[in-house]
């Protein structure tokens, strides 16, 4: 299947965190792509890329970068298909800086900023998926099933002490 996500981050030094969208993309059988675009160090492939993201097919952009986060912001402003911003955990600042670099976006462009970090990341990988599911059937259940199995995990497990 071609992708509906795109999966993009600043440097490959995100992919320990942004691995977990990946991750929960391939639970949930969405198909995606993936790659590293810079909103500082590559701006032109920055702009070819979510200039044609909707012309190639995408429904959704998960874009995860740190320190000062320009990626998600800059790639909304070059699509109207929906962005969510992970904001990568920094060394120096812990992610706050991240944080506040994508959560903040002046009125009229809008970024969907998620949790800073792995949480973040897994999240963003879930709620691509639920925006592909208001398409699309079979990713809709499989999103039911993964929040029943959760629900059922905890369920069979209320002794917080036992492993
Ligand atoms: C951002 O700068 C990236 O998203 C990354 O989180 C941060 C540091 O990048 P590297 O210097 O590790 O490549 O653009």
């Amino acid at each position: 299947m071609e992708p509906l996500v795109g999966l993009i981050m600043g440097s490959k030094s995100d992919w320990p965190t942004m691995q977990h969208t990946a991750e929960m993309l391939e639970k949930l059988g969405v198909p995606y792509e993936k790659q590293v675009v810079s909103a500082h160090r590559t701006p032109d492939l920055l702009f070819d890329y979510a200039s044609s993201a909707q012309s190639r097919g995408l429904k959704v952009i998960v874009a995860g970068a740190g320190g000062a986060a320009h990626l998600p912001g800059m790639v909304a402003s070059k699509t109207v298909l929906p962005v969510l911003g992970v904001p990568v955990q920094s060394k120096t600042l812990n992610g706050l800086d991240s944080l506040l670099s994508i959560a903040q976006m002046p009125g009229g462009i809008a970024v969907g900023t998620l949790a800073i970090g792995k949480a973040g990341a897994t999240n963003a990988g879930l709620l691509a998926a639920q925006i592909c599911g208001l398409f699309n059937p079979d990713i809709q259940k499989n999103v039911e099933q993964f929040r029943a199995q959760q629900t059922q995990t905890v369920l069979d497990n209320p002794d917080p002490a036992q492993a």
